[in-house]
């Protein structure tokens, strides 16, 4: 679960703390909360992140708390699309101000807002956008082998990036990635896909 203590994206021992007592309490399988896979997917700038190596290698001694405990270590790997650059829930759990530089552009298939208390429009992603954060899933994908997770889940849900394209509501893209439902599950399979090369 989403723990809003990381900054920009790096873990510390509230995190530690927090899943080696979950793995010490006899779970048999620990996954670590929603970890985007860039800068711009997470969900709040306290969202944990594994966009580069020195973020992947914090991960390093919480694996290995999680196993010296005789769980299994997991974790979750994001992106949170039109829903990112979010407060965290006790700051308001609306949209960040766009005049508050703690910010960011947020990305999504098509330019339309998710709406209520997340009214930030998306930047429509172009093909390139589409193909560098399918590549960033799986680097991410790669850094989360290496730190020695051993099960790994694409947070494909929620109305995050992946079920925006995969929703006709949110995804009005009149491409190869759009309209038809094999369009619109596109970018969730060639992800899937690629990740799947790696891990
Ligand atoms: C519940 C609370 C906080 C975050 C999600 C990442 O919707 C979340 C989340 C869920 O999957």
């Amino acid at each position: 679960m989403c723990q809003y203590s990381a900054v920009d994206g790096l873990i510390n021992d509230w995190h530690k703390v927090h899943l080696a007592a979950i793995a010490r309490g006899g779970a048999g399988l620990v996954i670590v909360e929603a970890t985007a896979v860039s800068p711009e997917g997470r969900i709040t700038p306290g969202c944990t992140g594994i966009w580069n190596d020195e973020l992947a290698q914090a991960f390093v001694p919480v694996v290995k708390a999680i196993k010296e405990a005789g769980s299994v270590p997991g974790i979750q790997i994001a992106h949170a699309g039109r829903k990112a650059s979010a407060n965290r829930p006790w700051e308001g759990d609306d949209h960040i101000a766009p005049d508050d530089a703690r910010g960011w552009q947020t990305i999504a298939p098509s330019s339309i807002a998710f709406g209520a208390n997340l009214p930030k429009v998306p930047e429509a992603m172009t093909l390139d956008d589409i193909a560098r954060v399918r590549d960033d899933f799986v680097a991410a994908a790669r850094r989360a082998r290496d730190a020695g997770f051993e099960w790994l889940e694409l947070h494909f849900a929620h109305g995050y990036l992946a079920q925006s394209f995969f929703s006709e509501h949110s995804n009005k893209r009149e491409d190869a990635y759009g309209g038809s439902f094999e369009n619109r599950s596109r970018f969730l399979l060639e992800t899937l896909a690629a990740v799947r090369d790696v891990w």
